[in-house]
């Protein structure tokens, strides 16, 4: 019996790993820059106007998540990015998805950053990043990412 109760645990697990690992990724950018991150202001949904992101959206299905990265940052920003590896921790967002956290260059002929679809975007050093308005699950992450930048 106890044979049973291990297989039955075993199965409860890998249902929560599976669970887990099909919840669908938000991706989110924290570009680098001469000790600056880019941070962008929200424009839409009402609920999150005028609070501060960092860059990113959905990962459609069937593309890679760094992927999403290079189509987010060109779609929101004009920007053309490499990205370098990942940071932090995934948080969990409304709805069952999750927000997982890259980082990424721009590429040398890369444009400047445009808002887009938001209201700003600002280059933000250590101080100014710890000041803005960000999202709750934005303020989560952006304690990792000190260590990225200029005191
Ligand atoms: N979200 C939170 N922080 C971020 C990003 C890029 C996204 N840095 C949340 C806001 C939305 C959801 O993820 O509820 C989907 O993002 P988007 O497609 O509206 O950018
Ligand atoms: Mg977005």
């Amino acid at each position: 019996w106890i044979l049973r109760l291990l297989a039955r645990r075993i199965d409860t697990v890998r249902a929560l790993a599976q669970e887990w690992a099909t919840r669908p990724v938000v991706v989110g950018t924290a570009i680098v820059r001469r000790g600056r991150l880019l941070a962008q202001q929200r424009h839409y949904p009402a609920k999150h106007a005028g609070r501060w992101e960092l860059p990113g959206g959905r990962v459609e299905p069937g593309e890679s998540e760094r992927d999403a990265v290079v189509r987010e940052c060109k779609e929101e920003l004009g920007m053309d990015v490499v990205p370098t590896g990942r940071i932090g921790t995934d948080v969990p967002l409304d709805g069952g998805m999750l927000l997982r956290l890259y980082t990424a260059e721009p590429t040398p002929s890369s444009p400047e950053p445009r808002a887009v679809e938001h209201r700003a975007v600002r280059w933000v050093d250590t101080s100014e990043m710890t000041g803005l308005d960000w999202l709750e699950t934005d303020r989560l992450l952006v304690h990792s990412l000190r260590s990225l930048l200029r005191e």
